[in-house]
């Protein structure tokens, strides 16, 4: 069971218990905990919530910036009769990586802060009695690790994160954390796919359980008729008139896996499901065999006060606000984010780019000051090959965890990297290949290219399905005055990017302007609403120019908190909304264009 990604769910088999509340924590910046033997109970323990990031919760900066180990503890029991089942703690992410205690006793570790883990902790828990649950975390950032960045000594002797990316690197148990009683034969893990014959769809499964037993799968509608079912653990169910997923009209149908033996049922695994295609032909983007164009933003788990935790309010409310403008997608920039916002995605008929937290891999990017880097990435090959398999594993398990819900249209493989290098495609083709290996629906696959990507120079834009451009004419070129210029600069790009590539669809994943909420200017200037405005509408000039531009998902969705720095005034500023959610000038002007 140990490694199912499957989302936490109860029924007359499952019982998932939320362990969410107010933990016990410990920073940890001597590194002393293991030696002191923490995982028996810490020492000197605050109070702490879970989820939240703990960054912003804190009045000093030593604390908000702290990077290093950091502890967490809570207590839970378990139920006499659950001893006969698995026994699991799932956590939702916890960034950047965990060590997991259950009453001192080892039970797991994971790399990678974006993503769930679970561990079985059967061996080591005691029944009637409190069990300790510990977690040693860490925030620190190296070259081979993703998202990229170093990890710095201050004069103190304190370690920093110096992030070679644009967002606060925010750390904690960001997601839910539940105990699990799971069947010891379970259901693991399913996956399905879909082909639309006429009115009718016929949807494969795939079902993997721990065990030799076979199942049932059933398919219900809205209305909890049955619409299909089949048996085995690989198979087909035929839906007539079935009711299709679409673009911000979603149905959704539940299916419903038993795993039998005999006529006694050992488990239930349901979700909701939705059916749609999704395919690349030509320079469109078909949903249902229908083109659909992109609209919508490039968001960040962000969050006054949460940090980067999952909040259901902030994320209904993002929601709505998107629903507001018109937009129809959403690209999890730079990372996996928690499971309910893909789950609220299939219920609105969202169409989600889902990205891995490759971001960062540059020998040097001007907006962010690192100081000097070891690597130069994709220039010197041999450098690389830890970030690969790292890489990979977090491909790997971000499109287990997200395969099948119908909002996941793209799996946006990279951010900004370099690939000008030769050694960058035969790196990201290696992503690319494991990605398609590992995705029953062979989704369309891509990454998001910056400036130095040019036609001319980018070694790896054939791989990818569908080509995402990240391009700021207009803000960190050719800004202000020079404006005319950009647009000039930013035709003779998208012209040759048609000679270049004539036959695929462009996706414009980034272009913005930092725009001040309270500031207003006559005639607009860089930095006031009306420049958002003037920018925005000579990037809609551009858009309008090409039909292969099929996209466009504006930087960002609403101000987000980065690292201290001369170009950042308390975070990046590029958001149509502010960060409490309110719309700027720009966001009426996408309102208008995207209900059209
Ligand atoms: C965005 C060179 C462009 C980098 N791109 C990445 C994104 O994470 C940043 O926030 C630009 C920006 O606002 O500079």
């Amino acid at each position: 069971m140990e490694n199912s990604l499957l989302y936490p769910i109860s029924n007359c088999y499952r019982v998932r218990i939320s362990l969410d509340g107010l933990w016990k924590f410990q920073f940890d910046p001597e590194h002393k905990g293991l030696a002191e033997n923490w995982k028996d109970g810490l020492k000197n323990p605050i109070s702490m919530p879970v989820p939240a990031s703990f960054s912003d919760l804190f009045t000093t900066a030593r604390e908000r910036d702290y990077c290093g180990d950091f502890w967490y503890e809570t207590e839970f029991f378990v139920p006499e009769d659950a001893f006969s089942k698995d026994i699991v703690i799932r956590f939702g992410s916890v960034t950047h990586r965990a060590v997991v205690f259950c009453n001192g006793i080892e039970v797991g570790s994971h790399e990678g802060g974006f993503l769930p883990f679970s561990v079985k902790i059967n061996k080591a828990v005691v029944p009637g009695k409190p069990n300790r649950l510990v977690v040693k975390a860490n925030n620190e950032l190296s070259e081979t690790t993703i998202p990229c960045g170093r990890t710095i000594t201050l004069s103190d002797g304190r370690k920093a994160a110096k992030p070679f990316f644009d967002f606060f690197n925010y750390a904690g148990i960001h997601r839910s954390v539940w105990l699990l009683l799971l069947p010891q034969e379970s259901i693991t893990d399913y996956s399905v796919d879909f082909r639309l014959e006429g009115q009718d769809a016929f949807v494969n499964y795939q079902v993997k359980t721990n065990g030799a037993h076979p199942v049932e799968v059933a398919l219900y509608d809205q209305e909890g008729e049955l619409a299909a079912r089949a048996s085995g653990n690989c198979g087909t169910l035929h839906v007539r008139n079935a009711r299709l997923w679409k673009v911000r009209d979603a149905y959704l149908y539940r299916i419903s896996i038993v795993l039998k033996d005999g006529d006694q049922i050992l488990d239930e695994y349901s979700e909701k499901t939705g059916i749609r295609t999704v395919e690349i032909q030509g320079t469109k983007i078909l949903i249902n065999h229908e083109p659909v164009y992109l609209k919508g933003f490039g968001k960040h788990e962000d969050f006054d006060v949460l940090g980067r935790a999952f909040n259901w309010a902030v994320a209904k409310r993002d929601f709505e606000c998107m629903k507001w403008t018109n937009a129809n997608c959403f690209r999890t920039s730079h990372y996996p984010y928690a499971e309910e916002w893909y789950q609220m995605a299939d219920e609105e008929g969202f169409l989600i780019i889902d990205e891995v937290p490759a971001v960062g891999m540059q020998p040097s990017l001007g907006i962010v000051d690192t100081g000097p880097r070891k690597y130069k990435y994709f220039f010197e090959a041999p450098s690389t090959a830890e970030l690969l398999e790292v890489h990979k594993r977090q491909a790997a398990e971000m499109i287990c965890r997200d395969k099948n819900h119908p909002s996941v249209i793209a799996w946006s493989l990279f951010n900004e990297p370099e690939t000008i290098s030769s050694y960058s495609k035969a790196y990201f083709s290696e992503v690319f290949d494991a990605a398609k290996d590992l995705d029953p629906q062979k989704r369309p696959r891509t990454g998001a290219l910056e400036l130095t990507s040019s036609p001319d120079s980018c070694q790896c834009f054939q791989l990818c399905d569908f080509i995402c451009l990240n391009r700021y004419y207009g803000w960190y070129l050719f800004g202000g005055v020079e404006l005319e210029t950009a647009k000039q600069k930013f035709m003779e790009e998208m012209e040759k990017w048609g000679e270049k590539a004539p036959d695929i669809p462009f996706v414009f994943t980034e272009f913005g302007a930092d725009t001040l909420g309270s500031e207003h200017k006559l005639p607009g200037n860089m930095w006031s609403q009306e420049y958002q405005v003037k920018y925005m509408q000579l990037y809609f000039d551009v858009f309008d120019s090409f039909d292969f531009i099929q996209g466009e998902l504006v930087w960002n969705f609403a101000d987000f908190m980065t690292s201290e720095g001369i170009i950042r005034v308390n975070g990046n500023k590029k958001g149509i909304f502010t960060r409490d959610r309110q719309p700027k000038d720009a966001a009426y002007l996408f309102r208008e264009r995207w209900g059209r």
